[in-house]
């Protein structure tokens, strides 16, 4: 998911290709505003920890882009891409280093497991979306 930061800013087609670039081969995607309900659930894993009410509120603060990618070692190659979820402590050259505000507005979002992966993309996307 391409977090509001970066959507608002624009970054959404560097991403992409940054994405590509890496091998991602792009199943489904749309953009599309998360509601207060949709972002506690998304986040639901996330609810007793302090930042859950500031985190639910920047990601329903404006558009995002949901994507499903697929590639062997997706998520863990996903992972390396996007760089350490302080943008601080990020690689260079990885998404969050390059594009990301601060740890809250952190440009991107990827799933930790496979199984998270596949509730995540049903979160968004019906199976007849999926190609
Ligand atoms: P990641 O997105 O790197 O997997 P998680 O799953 O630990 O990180 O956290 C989910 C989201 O919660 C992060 N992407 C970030 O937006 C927010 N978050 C995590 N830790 C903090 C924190 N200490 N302060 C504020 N927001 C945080």
């Amino acid at each position: 998911m391409v977090k509001p930061d970066a959507v608002s800013k624009g970054y959404t087609g560097a991403i992409l290709e940054k994405i590509n670039a890496a091998g991602f081969r792009i199943v489904a995607m749309k953009q599309t505003q998360l509601s207060k309900a949709d972002a506690e659930a998304f986040y639901a894993i996330h609810k007793e920890r302090p930042f859950f009410g500031d985190l639910v509120e920047y990601m329903t603060s404006g558009p995002i882009v949901a994507a499903i990618l697929e590639k062997d070692n997706a998520v863990s190659d996903f992972r390396t891409l996007i760089g350490a979820t302080n943008p601080e402590e990020a690689a260079e050259g990885t998404i969050r280093k390059l594009y990301a505000e601060s740890i809250s507005a952190n440009a991107i979002h990827g799933s930790d497991s496979d199984e998270n992966a596949g509730i995540e993309g049903n979160f968004f996307f019906s199976e007849r979306e999926k190609f």
